[in-house]
């Protein structure tokens, strides 16, 4: 019989290098993997027709492929698909298993993320069950595979229908928020399920999010043969003692009933990129019940790994073979000596909450992530890359993977450890209150564990955040007293039971068994395990600005330890608004862009503030790009506050960095990847250096903020300018900016500096430069609201240049101008935007030739707005 075995490509290229490899180092392989991920079709239960299918993939982007139906994300689109989450679905595809394969003492197959109740069936038998998305399944199928052609089908049942019945059957009421778009999801009664199942919950929608909840095979499958032994798992630990660092290795092993060999060894390597290597070996004794072995190295004077902005991100390999004479499996990693911890001691304000990376505390800045697409096998490497390199590149060092999301892909904290990103992963729990079944807890638990054994290596790592907003809904939004008053006190302790069993016992314990040496906080906001938020210790979501309407100045009073939330909406630019509208709908009121707006009270609060601000913009294209501008303002105040507060506050992670559809939103970069005003105006406010004031009533204090661990001799220039360019007043002072500390460095008498007369037509422009000119910082301050400055009309000469890796864009002005918005539809980011050009100084923005962008390409589609063109 001729054999077939299902190869990728990738496999066939594998074989062919396993091969060389062996036939120089005779040693085979224990463990051979062939990818499942071809050949699938799909179906609705209800019906015959059967369509091919990608896997990794989705239901909705399957039917998308196949024609059947439109493009989610288009105009109102969204809202004819609800049909899709109602049906139960399933995929097939045909494995073929060759004679060696079929032979293997040991066959399993690994599914590495189902969506979400799947019932498994190999050869028409049902072989496994599984209702949670977060967790791999290895199911072993040695008794059910055979020689040759395998029927292996996967049924998906609907996600609403089974959170409804989970619903029925509890017979009390969870609190959900309204993130649970029930209503667009046309569900019976308008019921909100989200809870029930262990699914990403901004699938159901949010107050960002469309409502589609998928099903599908959204990760890779593999068929997994062994023999003998394999590695189960790694788990790497280190210690850092002054100029020494231990690398131990613990490691499980599993071995076949039938395998025992004297010859047995494991072997640590540790390598960098250069010519350092040191290996250890140790025997395998197999009579050791466990099954889990430890080896260590210890190395001198390590290169230490450090967050964006410090140091180098030095990162050594690491590999592990466990062999014995003839045999050998081996797995490859990589680790950066560091040590991060949470430093939560009494002080004279409350309680601290900062990180220290290598013994140094770290003000942390950053951001909130959400999955880049809601159809979760979308984004590619590229997109990774390019949204990691974003927030590298605007000077951030702390990520947070927000809880109503996923654990997101290997490829993502792989990226955070080249680029020093600190990772504070959030477990996914959010904006809710969970059941407390056993059967509910016993599925949190294993989830738990293998989220932290997955992601526990990653140098980025530095904290496990239980849950988003779950307490502070608990506590602060009325949600306990209400199912007091509406189910009964017994119900609302429950509920809180519940909360308690998972955030205080199943998560914390999980924790320390497995990854101990990572901190982990209950939940953000909070002020302790189950304590509230507070301004003087733990960590605060602040929005009073946005939901409470508070000025942006109200930042400057709100100084907590750690900002872990903060945010203001924008639009994304008229370029991408044009992708997912007709020109009908080019008004921010339409039917459709009202659909591409999820906050209840979104368009009405961006509208409430511009004014405040701005003047009203002349047209809907305007009005796109000024929304921009007053977000970014708004977010440049809070960061400031922040920063110019340490080490009172020693973090601020705004809300958040991206888009997962085209939408009205809180992100700096929008779902097609295109930069906002927010973003450009991040990378200058998290720089190491920042200028930043305060006004007073007779006094501007001028601080200087640095995050460099050195003490820098600078030049420090305060010059008030008119929009013409005439300097008015200028004072310079040559001063010591002190390592990673916020000060005064400069107090002025405000009747002394300021003419009140001209300050609808001046600004002071603030500048620190280092000994040799270079420009280490530069800043801004107005003394009116924008809409009343006297802004010129601009005069803006401009000129490219082709150099061989970039553009050049050079632009000059006579006269001030505002907020320079440089617009390309087929680019993303600029190296600066949405700028403001100082009289008579010369600007340069870079643009990287990444895309078959030509000059005169560039040339046609450059267009400039500028905020005095702006207006009515
Ligand atoms: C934060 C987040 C999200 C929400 C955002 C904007 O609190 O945790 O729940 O999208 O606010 O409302």
């Amino acid at each position: 019989m001729k054999v077939k075995i299902f190869l990728s490509p990738i496999k066939k290229y594998q074989f062919l290098f396993i091969a060389i490899i062996l036939s120089a180092c005779a040693k085979q392989d224990t463990v051979t993997d062939f990818s499942v991920n071809n050949n699938w079709f799909f179906s609705s239960i209800d019906d015959s027709a059967w369509y091919p299918a990608t896997v990794p993939g989705t239901i909705h982007t399957d039917l998308l492929d196949n024609n059947l139906i439109d493009d989610p994300f288009f105009r109102l689109n969204e809202h004819e698909l609800q049909w899709i989450d109602k049906k139960d679905w399933r995929y097939k595809t045909n494995l073929f298993v060759n004679q060696e394969t079929f032979s293997s003492q040991n066959i399993i197959l690994e599914f590495s993320g189902l969506d979400t109740y799947a019932n498994i069936i190999l050869n028409d038998s049902s072989i496994y069950n599984s209702d949670n998305m977060f967790r791999a399944i290895n199911v072993d199928v040695k008794n059910y595979i055979k020689l040759g052609s395998n029927k292996l089908e996967i049924v998906f049942d609907s996600p609403i229908k089974k959170g409804l019945e989970k619903k029925k059957k509890l017979n009390y009421n969870v609190p959900i928020s309204a993130n649970d778009l029930a209503e667009i999801g046309q569900v019976e009664g308008n019921e909100r399920v989200s809870v029930f199942s262990r699914k990403a919950g901004y699938h159901f929608g949010w107050d960002w999010g469309p409502r589609l909840v998928t099903s599908g095979i959204w990760k890779p499958v593999i068929l997994k043969a062994w023999n003998n032994f394999k590695i189960d798992d790694v788990y790497l630990n280190q210690e850092i003692k002054k100029d020494k660092a231990i690398l131990k290795a613990i490691v499980d092993v599993d071995f076949d009933n039938e395998y025992v060999s004297e010859e047995l060894k494991i072997e640590l390597k540790l390598s960098d990129n250069n010519d350092f290597t040191k290996r250890k070996v140790i025997d395998i004794d197999q009579k050791n019940q466990s099954h889990t072995y430890e080896v260590s190295i210890e190395i001198n004077n390590p290169k230490l790994w450090w967050p964006n902005g410090m140091g180098e991100q030095n990162l050594y390999n690491v590999e592990i073979s466990v062999f014995d004479n003839n045999r050998i499996d081996s797995k490859s990693l990589r680790t950066g000596f560091r040590t991060i911890e949470l430093i939560r001691e009494p002080d004279s304000i409350g309680t601290s909450f900062y990180f220290k990376v290598n013994g140094h505390p770290v003000f942390m800045k950053g951001v909130n992530y959400i999955p880049q697409d809601v159809f979760l096998n979308r984004p590619s490497k590229d997109n990774y890359k390019k949204i990691l390199s974003a927030a590298a590149e605007a000077n951030m060092n702390m990520i947070r993977v927000w809880g109503g999301g996923v654990y997101e892909r290997d490829i993502f904290y792989n990226l955070c450890d080249e680029k020093g990103l600190l990772v504070w992963q959030d477990f996914m729990f959010a904006c809710a209150m969970y059941p407390g079944n056993n059967s509910f807890l016993e599925n949190v638990k294993e989830e738990a564990i293998y989220n932290i054994k997955r992601l526990r290596n990653h140098t980025s790592l530095a904290l496990w955040c239980g849950n988003n907003e779950v307490l502070t809904a608990w506590e602060n939004w009325g949600w306990k007293e209400n199912e007091i008053k509406n189910q009964s006190q017994e119900i609302a302790d429950t509920i809180f039971k519940a909360y308690e069993d998972i955030f205080h016992k199943i998560l914390p314990e999980a924790i320390s068994m497995y990854d101990s040496k990572t901190s982990y906080w209950p939940s953000s906001p909070g002020g302790g395990f189950g304590k509230k938020q507070k301004l003087e210790s733990g960590n605060a979501h602040y929005w009073w600005v946005w939901w409470g309407k508070k000025p942006f100045s109200s930042y400057n009073d709100s100084i907590p330890r750690f900002m872990a939330e903060f945010g203001f909406q924008s639009f994304p630019e008229f370029n991408s608004v044009k992708k997912y509208t007709n020109e009908s709908d080019y008004n921010i009121y339409s039917d459709v862009m009202k659909s591409h707006q999820r906050s209840s009270i979104g368009n009405e609060t961006i509208e409430e503030y511009l004014v405040r601000d701005y003047n009203t913009p002349k047209d809907f294209e305007n009005y796109l790009y000024v929304s921009q501008l007053l977000q970014a303002n708004g977010i440049k105040t809070g960061i400031e506050a922040h920063r110019r507060n340490m080490p009172r506050c020693m973090g601020s992670l705004y809300w958040q960095l991206n888009d997962c559809w085209p939408v009205a939103s809180w992100s700096g970069i929008d779902y097609y990847g295109k930069w906002k005003a927010l973003h450009y105006t991040v990378k200058k406010s998290f720089s190491t250096f920042l200028l930043s004031h305060n006004l007073h009533q007779d006094t501007l204090d001028i601080y200087v903020i640095s995050d460099s661990l050195k003490d820098v001799h600078a030049t420090l220039k305060v010059k008030m300018l008119d929009f013409e360019g005439n300097v008015l007043k200028q004072l310079d002072d040559e001063i010591l900016v002190n390592s990673n500390q916020s000060k005064i460095k400069m107090r002025i008498p405000v009747a002394n500096f300021i003419d009140s007369s001209i300050i609808d037509m001046s600004f002071v422009y603030l500048t620190l430069s280092d000994k040799n000119q270079r420009l280490l910082a530069e800043n801004k301050i107005f003394f009116k609201p924008f809409k009343d400055l006297k802004l010129p009309s601009n005069e803006i000469n401009y000129s490219i240049l082709e150099k061989t890796d970039r553009f050049q864009i050079t632009l000059k002005s006579k006269t001030f101008v505002k907020n320079v918005f440089l617009e390309i539809n087929s680019l993303n980011n600029f190296s600066d935007n949405y700028f403001d050009l100082i009289p008579n100084k010369t600007k340069t923005v870079f643009i990287n030739k990444e895309n078959e962008l030509s000059k005169d390409v560039l040339r046609k589609e450059l267009k400039i707005l500028t905020l005095d063109q702006s207006y009515k």
